[in-house]
């Protein structure tokens, strides 16, 4: 299959996409739509994603799919050698993931987006910061924030439901994490998620070189390239 991933590094779901496909040897063409220069409006794009977002796939040159967690689970299931962990056969066990999945992105997601556009990229979109938005949008990010510890995480592994190895609840969950370096000031809840998840996160970040002070570049270059 040939697979073309329209993304910008910027973007959270769009990383979570290409770095999926990079862990997992998958083969892709990486066509890079910037946010920042409106390129995601453009009619072209348009005819790729309808929702005038990153990410979207196309397969073959006929097949188009958006959202970041269809795009995932699509992967995982249509190529093959895909490791058990990221997306289980068994249908309970990928049941749960899916369960994270949506969940993420009533709750984390949905806070995550409103602090960072309100506190910091609202200007790059033609919008105005919102200091009020920004504050609701953290109020509901700390409360989902303080839910993956209280729940997501109990159990004997260090990832979400308690595995051993990461799923893709979890690489879409750090992705979003890690945009919180963007604007999200380093709260004391912060610093305690880094000591434990995050060093987990961190870890398994490191074989996949987008992580840390390389993210904060690749973010730097692709997103905000004169605003640091
Ligand atoms: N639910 C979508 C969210 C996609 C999304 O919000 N993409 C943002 C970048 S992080 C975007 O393209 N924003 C441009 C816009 O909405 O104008 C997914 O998971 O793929």
């Amino acid at each position: 299959m040939k697979l073309k991933v329209f993304a910008d590094r910027g973007s959270q779901p769009a990383r979570a996409v290409l770095i999926f496909c990079k862990a997992n040897g998958i083969e892709f063409e990486e066509v890079q739509i910037q946010l920042a220069k409106g390129e995601h409006k453009s009619p072209e794009y348009e005819a790729i994603n309808p929702m005038k977002q990153v990410p979207a796939i196309e397969v073959d040159g006929k097949f188009r799919l958006f959202e970041s967690h269809a795009i995932l689970r699509f992967l995982a299931t249509a190529f093959p050698g895909i490791a058990e962990h990221w997306y289980p056969a068994d249908v309970f066990k990928r049941a749960q993931i899916d369960s994270a999945l949506d969940w993420h992105h009533s709750t984390i997601r949905r806070g995550s987006v409103g602090v960072i556009h309100n506190t910091t990229l609202a200007p790059l979109f033609g919008r105005p910061l919102d200091p009020q938005a920004a504050a609701e949008a953290e109020k509901l990010l700390s409360a989902s924030l303080a839910k993956i510890e209280s729940f997501w995480l109990k159990g004997d592994g260090p990832f979400l439901l308690g595995n051993s190895e990461p799923s893709m609840a979890d690489l879409s969950l750090v992705c979003e994490i890690m945009q919180l370096e963007l604007g999200f000031e380093c709260s004391l809840w912060m610093r305690s998620f880094r000591n434990g998840y995050w060093t987990h996160m961190r870890k398994f970040g490191n074989g996949l070189k987008i992580q840390g002070r390389q993210y904060n570049l690749i973010l730097m270059k692709f997103m905000l390239p004169s605003s640091r």
